[in-house]
């Protein structure tokens, strides 16, 4: 009982769509973090525990780095600026499409970090060897001091050994969090996230990232548990959109995140959608506050 016990922070940061929630996911052995072939995906920053006897991982995915347009862009770069600064180990993940070139800046960040710096390169099942040690070479000259991960998160390739290179790094220290618990949000986010995911698979264009959603109702009894969501949009139009022609668009959103839903709490799930109109609500700091992102910066 009296072993050492290592615990830490490993922070999940990169350029949009190179797989950052697929590893935290394949990391955790939990659908936690949403994934979409959309860039964007990830609006929060959001923790994925892993517990073992004598050890504790808290890994945290974050939205992937983009220079911001609008307040919600905003408070997103935050979560990814936050991650340079609070981790043991930075997994800087890229993919073998993505470039360096895209953001520099934050490139240099992850290089000047003082946290240890574990440079994923991710979807390899895409590209031949060949290829891959030229992007190897390519990166060891922007990250000299980073310990390099070739993986396939979606095929579960590398992964395992990118855990155990993780755990042995670790710091000896309590653990952070319960031992028991596997992530920091509450159950209701989840729901909010799962709802996301199918929108961002169901509609095209700016839809997707003009909505927001926000759980009502969540109450569960012996055998079911109802759930009543809003979704929010800026408006009308989208409105029109999102519910579709005799309400048939909204009705295939619902009953794709209720069968999601139902695997996630593993339990019977009703679920009622409700789409309203909140103005421009991506653009202002009170509203962005109440869907649960933080502002640093208080005027534009
Ligand atoms: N071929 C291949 N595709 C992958 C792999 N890992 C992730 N993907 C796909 O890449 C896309 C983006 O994955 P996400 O995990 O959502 O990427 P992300 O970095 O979290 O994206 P944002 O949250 O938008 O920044 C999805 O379509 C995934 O299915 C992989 O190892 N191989
Ligand atoms: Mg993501």
């Amino acid at each position: 009982m009296n072993n050492m016990h290592k615990a830490g922070f490993v922070n999940i940061v990169g350029n949009p769509n190179v797989g950052k929630s697929t590893l935290m996911n394949a990391l955790v052995g939990e659908r936690i973090s949403i994934i979409t072939s959309k860039a964007q995906t990830t609006r929060h920053r959001i923790m994925g525990i892993v517990n073992g006897d004598d050890f504790q991982v808290v890994y945290s995915d974050t939205p992937g780095v983009l220079k911001p347009n609008y307040k919600l862009q905003e408070s997103m770069r935050e979560f990814s600026n936050s991650a340079l600064k609070d981790a043991d180990i930075l997994l800087y993940v890229t993919d073998v499409i993505d470039s360096f070139e895209k953001n520099r800046d934050f490139v240099e960040n992850v290089r000047n970090s003082r946290s240890k710096v574990f440079l994923v390169i991710n979807k390899i099942d895409l590209i031949d060897e060949d290829k891959l040690l030229r992007l190897v070479d390519l990166w060891k000259e922007q990250l000299p001091d980073a310990q390099i991960f070739p993986i396939s998160a979606q095929e579960n390739f590398g992964v395992e050994q990118l855990l155990r290179s993780i755990v042995e790094l670790l710091p000896e220290s309590p653990p952070y969090f319960d031992k028991t618990a596997f992530t920091d949000k509450p159950e209701r986010f989840f729901v909010n996230e799962i709802i996301r995911e199918k929108i961002l698979l169901n509609y095209d264009k700016e839809v997707p990232y003009s909505v927001e959603v926000a759980v009502e109702e969540f109450k569960e009894d012996n055998s079911i548990i109802n759930i009543s969501a809003v979704i929010y949009c800026e408006r009308n139009s989208q409105k029109g959109i999102l519910i579709g022609k005799n309400g048939l668009a909204l009705k295939k959103v619902g009953s794709q995140a209720r069968k999601d839903i139902e695997a996630f709490f593993q339990k019977k799930v009703f679920l009622q959608l409700y789409v309203k109109v909140e103005k421009d609500w991506r653009s202002r700091e009170n509203k962005l506050r109440t869907f649960g992102y933080q502002l640093t910066h208080t005027h534009n």
